[in-house]
């Protein structure tokens, strides 16, 4: 028998527990003078010898050498190959993905509108796609071809004309299910080139790299410092914290599956978050022991350890009313509402990224498959953010179409504001429109 496991067992009625989760909660985006002054410095050779800099940094970063950017290309032929590669249940898995995926953000689409004033004046929004977005994917253990669905479909939803990804390739070694995944997303382009220069890359062009107008997509702390840099070059989605996950419990789900619920976040890396809250004190007991019992039977045991006993809790309320209270202050990524009648607390709940309802409804449904998008705000900034989606790839354009009745209404106050700022040019444009 391993060592037990040492997770937090806290009572949000305990005196210091406004601290307690405090300092669980805090999570400090990393900022690294070092990696910045490296970004920096990479960012400004892509600029200045752009494809030879990508080579020249591949070969050394990810130990693949090439001798031009024709060979660190892969066309959709490649694509369409790696479908061929995988299982037909792999292939299959990814298509019905692929096609709940598209039909939620199909959901999503907004249109353009427009009214009439009374004076005659035409006014609107018009929704155009984004030309050019850059999908950023991480290689080795985090290369999630979920995540190509998750990026690439909203954008191709919103009627993106071009989706160019990059995805590193460390000493050559592909994901052909990433790129099966790409293939059915319907990305147009790929690189096998990474970190701050494949971010640079996309932002500023090369000869052979198209330039983009946004990036998305989540990578280590060089792409994050790198997308974080390129901002306002180009848009940016977001840059994400580690994942987390808070179940709400009433007691009455298999404490078996609420464990394995709260590994599922907690096996994504040592800094994840999972975290139980449940009026039953007995059940968080059975949870810990099933926690144990079956902590051993993970692959990634050693990284869900690490997880729980430094960022994971199971904490006593003393009812859902106050578990929804605890869920908006904590604002988590994923909200799992695994009671008898989630309906009834979902209109207390505020702040969450996605929320799971009911006892049948796993964070690992979200994550690969439901439909709905699984890049979601992290470390609270659900509190003032959303789900990757289509909105993210469309933009808006105001659309104003003066009558000259309405011109000349308009002119009178506009002439009126533009003098109190002594803006005489701005009074008089519109003064010549007011009739007389
Ligand atoms: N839970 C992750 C998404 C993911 N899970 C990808 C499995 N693969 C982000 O919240
Ligand atoms: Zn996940």
């Amino acid at each position: 028998m391993s060592t037990p496991l040492k997770i937090a067992r806290l009572n949000a009625n305990q005196s210091d527990f406004a601290q307690h989760l405090d300092t669980l909660l805090a999570w400090e985006g990393v900022s690294d003078k070092a990696v910045n002054d490296r970004v920096e410095e990479i960012i400004a050779a892509v600029r200045s010898s752009g494809d030879a800099a990508l080579v020249e940094y591949t070969e050394r970063f990810d130990g693949l050498s090439a001798s031009n950017m024709a060979d660190l290309t892969l066309d959709r032929a490649r694509l369409e190959l790696a479908l061929e590669r995988i299982t037909p249940a792999q292939r299959s898995a990814l298509e019905v993905a692929a096609e709940r995926v598209r039909s939620y953000h199909e959901h999503q689409r907004q249109d353009s509108w427009r009214y009439t004033e009374a004076d005659g004046t035409v006014l609107g929004q018009k929704i155009t796609p984004l030309d050019r977005v850059g999908l950023y994917v991480p290689g080795g253990k985090a290369s999630y071809p979920s995540s190509v669905l998750m990026n690439a479909i909203p954008a191709k939803v919103a009627g993106v004309p071009e989706v160019v990804m990059v995805v590193p390739t460390p000493r050559g070694e592909i994901n052909e299910l990433v790129l099966a995944a790409a293939c059915l997303a319907g990305v147009d382009h790929v690189f096998t080139i990474g970190g701050a220069q494949a971010v640079a890359a996309l932002a500023y062009g090369t000869e052979t790299v198209p330039q983009v107008d946004k990036i998305v997509g989540p990578g280590n702390i060089y792409v994050a410092t790198a997308k974080r840099a390129v901002f306002g070059q180009v848009g940016i989605d977001m840059i994400a914290g580690p994942s987390e996950i808070l179940v709400v419990c009433d007691g009455q789900t298999d404490p078996d599956w609420i464990a394995m619920d709260l590994f599922s976040q907690a096996e994504h890396d040592e800094d994840a978050q999972s975290i139980l809250l449940s009026p039953d004190a007995d059940f968080l007991d059975a949870v810990e022991a099933s926690l144990n019992r079956l902590l051993g039977e993970l692959e990634r045991d050693a990284i869900v350890r690490v997880s729980l006993e430094n960022r994971g809790a199971l904490i006593k309320v003393d009812d859902l009313e106050q578990a929804c209270v605890l869920a908006n202050r904590i604002a988590p990524e994923h909200l799992e509402l695994s009671v008898a009648d989630p309906e009834a607390l979902l209109p207390q709940i505020r702040h969450a990224g996605a929320i799971f309802m009911g006892r049948f409804t796993p964070e690992a449904l979200g994550d690969y498959c439901a439909g709905p998008n699984h890049v979601l705000p992290t470390s609270g900034t659900a509190r003032f953010s959303s789900p990757l989606g289509v909105y993210d790839f469309q933009k808006r354009s105001s659309i104003i179409f003066c009558s000259p009745e309405g011109a000349s209404e308009l002119g009178k106050t506009a002439s009126v504001l533009a003098r109190g700022e002594s803006l005489t040019a701005h009074a008089r444009s519109a003064e010549y429109r007011i009739k007389n």
